[in-house]
């Protein structure tokens, strides 16, 4: 049994990796389209090995008898065309920020909150934020036996984050800079090449930018409306790749040793934490993985209940396209999509 399944913005960094993901992972499919904007109608995108798609235009495409679409083009781009796909009959799992904090909308990481799924009534999923993806699916299993109240995040988070054009931007600023011929910044506010930058996303009334509330309300809708989530977001000059640095507060006391255990059986984490020389894992040792890495993990004696930790993952794969196709496969798990006659 296969799926017709749709792929929005398939020609994004996101896209293609969604592509990627769901030849490599054998997700049953009887026919796939690959859609995007005008401009790139006709373009030709691997999938698999042995196809190649031929990109057809989203405007005017006809979702009836579509079976799955996985969106990820502009938020703008999703409001207008998810909602078409969904009245179509076709269930939506959506990666950009536009339905995510609608109450009616699933907000889902499968190893997280896979019972939320049941209650997409409207037949749109959202796909979370990148940066949350990987806090929450390590926070799971430690929320699980110790009650986390208070989360205290730093990120690192790749350019891959910022599309294509943040990484060219990357690479262009660092070449540059060896012949002398540093590049302005258009992506970024700043130089991103050799620096960091304190900034994702627009800035808000608070003080805070979008990409730090998107950690905390996330986070709140996923694992815990009790959880307290205070981030700081930082764009790095890595590729592929976001780290961050978590410091979380518990309402039991915290136990290094159950700490370990649980994480070392969680799904979706792989912990690797040999504490000396080189034994944890960074950004680059992530690009093309699926797990969530947690490191460093150790009892934070300033706070009570206190635990901290490091983890890192793939943005562009378990941050994004590896997670879109998760929720895809859940939902068929739990009987959620049925493959439906071809309309028309
Ligand atoms: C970044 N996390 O690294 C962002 C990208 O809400 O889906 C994803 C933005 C989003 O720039």
């Amino acid at each position: 049994m296969g799926y017709r399944v749709a792929v929005v913005g398939a020609t994004g960094a996101v896209g293609r990796e969604i592509l990627k993901t769901l030849a490599e992972r054998a997700f049953p499919i009887t026919e796939i389209a690959a859609l995007a904007s005008a401009r790139s109608v006709g373009q030709e995108i691997s999938f698999g090995e042995k196809k190649v798609l031929k990109v057809q235009n989203l405007e005017t495409f006809d979702f009836a008898g579509w079976d799955i679409a996985l969106f990820s083009p502009g938020a703008s781009v999703s409001a207008v065309h998810a909602p078409r796909a969904a009245k179509a009959g076709c269930i939506v799992i959506d990666n950009t920020s536009h339905f995510r904090m609608e109450p009616d909308v699933p907000l889902v990481v499968p190893e997280v909150n896979p019972e939320a799924l049941k209650k997409a009534k409207r037949g749109i999923i959202a796909n979370p934020n990148c940066s949350t993806i990987q806090m929450v699916v390590a926070l799971k299993p430690l929320h699980d036996l110790f009650t986390i109240r208070r989360v205290v995040v730093s990120t690192y988070q790749a350019v891959a984050g910022a599309g294509k054009e943040g990484m060219d931007e990357l690479f262009i600023q660092s070449r540059g800079s060896f012949v002398g011929d540093p590049a302005s910044p258009e992506q970024f506010t700043k130089q991103i090449a050799f620096n960091c930058i304190p900034h994702i996303d627009r800035f808000m009334d608070d003080g805070a930018t979008k990409e730090e509330w998107k950690m905390a309300v996330e986070t709140r809708k996923i694992l815990d409306p009790d959880i307290s989530v205070f981030a700081t977001c930082v764009r790095v000059p890595v590729f592929i790749g976001h780290s961050e640095s978590v410091v979380v507060e518990c309402e039991e006391p915290v136990d290094l040793a159950r700490a370990r255990a649980v994480l070392r059986d969680a799904p979706g984490v792989v912990l690797h934490d040999k504490q000396e020389d080189g034994g944890y894992v960074t950004p680059i040792e992530c690009v093309g993985e699926d797990a969530t890495y947690v490191s460093r993990l150790r009892i934070d004696p300033t706070v009570p209940n206190g635990l901290a930790f490091w983890c890192v993952a793939d943005n562009l794969r378990k941050g994004a396209a590896l997670n879109a196709v998760q929720i895809a496969e859940t939902m068929i798990a739990l009987d959620l999509i049925h493959p439906r006659a071809r309309q028309g």
